[in-house]
């Protein structure tokens, strides 16, 4: 069997599954959103890691099947949550070019909010900038419908591809997520510390929001929050966890 066909039958099998990385406010203590993201629970192999089966399923066309199925577990979860009774929280989906290039995305999304009973506000959507550099008008277009319904977009590994500033104004995008490869060295290394304290300038200026990935030491945590950056994402607040961990994390009795 082909890798790509094994993937497909995953996809409709259940094989898909989500783990949700927590995403906190440092200045509050209060986690606010998770990131979705998917693990292939593969019945020989164990869980694959996204980094192997994303760019198979962008090749073979199947990350439009496969994203649709992402962003239904998602929203249901979400809703899920919000109907145990646990503190509100926002829940981001990352999205492929493909999936953003498709006409169907802003029925798909609309459908599967509703089905899910998901609030729109409760939905964001990272796309990176590769995406929207590959055609930016068509991006601008898809990204104003997708905030009409009432979504957040983010801009997912921010500082790492090559969007012109001046672009940025143009997208309607609420949050910059600070790639981790700038976070990484601060705050030890003064280059990586201003490019950071930049980056947080820049969404303030823009009117977004900013959240820092890969935060994993306290001393990262410290500098972020005197550079002004209180939103962030890391194994020091939590790594990426199953649905029931993350119940865990946001019971009031934690
Ligand atoms: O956990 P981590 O190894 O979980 O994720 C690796 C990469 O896979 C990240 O860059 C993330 O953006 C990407 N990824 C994870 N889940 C999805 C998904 O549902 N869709 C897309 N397009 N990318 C994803
Ligand atoms: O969409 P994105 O590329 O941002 O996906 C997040 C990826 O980063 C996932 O692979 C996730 O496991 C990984 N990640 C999340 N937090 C940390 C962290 O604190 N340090 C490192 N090195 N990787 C992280
Ligand atoms: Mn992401
Ligand atoms: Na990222």
């Amino acid at each position: 069997l082909r890798r790509s066909e094994e993937l497909r039958c995953a996809v409709e099998n259940g094989e898909i599954l989500l783990h949700y990385q927590p995403q906190k406010n440092l200045k509050t203590g209060k986690i606010f959103g998770v990131e979705a993201l998917a693990r292939w629970r593969h019945p020989t192999e164990g869980m694959i890691s996204p980094c192997s089966f994303i760019p198979l399923a962008e090749e073979s066309g199947l990350i439009l099947e496969l994203g649709a199925k992402v962003l239904e577990l998602a929203c249901r979860q979400a809703r899920s949550w919000q109907d145990a009774g646990l503190p509100a929280l926002k829940v981001a989906v990352n999205m492929s070019a493909r999936q953003f290039q498709d006409c169907g995305l802003t029925t798909l999304v609309s459908d599967v909010l509703a089905q899910s009973g998901l609030s729109p506000c409760c939905l964001e959507i990272e796309i990176t900038e590769s995406l929207i550099m590959q055609d930016v008008d068509a991006a601008v277009r898809s990204m104003t419908q997708l905030t009409e319904l009432g979504v957040t977009l983010a801009l997912d590994d921010f500082g790492t591809g090559y969007s012109s500033l001046s672009m940025l104004k143009r997208f309607p995008l609420s949050k910059l997520k600070i790639d981790r490869s700038f976070i990484a060295e601060t705050p030890t290394h003064p280059d990586d510390n201003a490019i950071v304290s930049a980056i947080i300038s820049l969404a303030r200026t823009l009117d977004m929001e900013v959240l820092a990935e890969g935060v994993e030491t306290e001393a990262q945590a410290d500098f972020l929050l005197a550079a002004g950056c209180e939103a962030a994402q890391g194994y020091l607040i939590g790594h990426p966890l199953p649905p029931e961990m993350v119940a865990r994390l946001l019971a009031p009795s934690h």
